[in-house]
């Protein structure tokens, strides 16, 4: 961690999905509850898309977005955070990639590169989905973060971007 981090934080980015009604209320009560966290704070929202099921297909259409907050937390401690606060909003975890009343996924923390029992980062399979790249792409443009030009030339490769689609765009 440089100095400057220990100052001010880390610049850190969280995905955000729900498919179980009311969808929108989810993804909002979520960013209230990270902005209410002591050593949390939202700094840039993407618009929210509609996006269809990847993985286990048999399921509603999810509504996505990221987020983008600055924090002192260390990964680890943010990612137990982000759990609790999934735990807090309903979310059980019955089938792997089923529905969910609220996911948060931690995808970029500063620059770091970081492999733990419990956390990846940058996320590991973000690279290959629409419904991160799309949202994360808009929001890392907004902030004039230097991680854009990488990830959107990721983007551009990527197969998928129609079943993506803009829901309620970002003020
Ligand atoms: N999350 C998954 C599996 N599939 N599909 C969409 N469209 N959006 C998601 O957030 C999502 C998914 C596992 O976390
Ligand atoms: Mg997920
Ligand atoms: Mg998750």
């Amino acid at each position: 961690m440089t100095a400057e981090e220990q100052e001010q934080g880390t610049i850190a980015y969280v995905a955000l999905g729900s498919n179980i009604d009311d969808r929108e209320h989810y993804l909002q009560d979520a960013i209230t509850a990270l902005n209410q966290e002591s050593g949390i704070t939202v700094t840039g929202l993407s618009s929210i898309y509609e996006t269809e099921p990847v993985g286990y297909v048999d399921q509603s259409a999810f509504l996505n977005m990221v987020i983008q907050i600055i924090t002192v937390l260390p990964a680890e401690e943010l990612l137990f955070t982000m759990l609790a606060i999934e735990k807090r909003l309903g979310r059980t975890r019955d089938l792997r990639w089923g529905p969910r009343t609220i996911d948060l996924d931690l995808l970029l923390y500063g620059d770091h590169q970081l492999t733990t029992p419990d956390l990846i980062i940058p996320h590991p399979r973000m690279h290959e989905r629409a419904f991160v790249l799309v949202p994360l792409t808009e929001v890392l443009y907004k902030r004039q973060d230097a991680a854009f030009e990488f990830i959107s030339a990721h983007l551009e490769k990527l197969e998928g971007k129609e079943g993506v689609i803009l829901w309620k765009k970002a003020q």
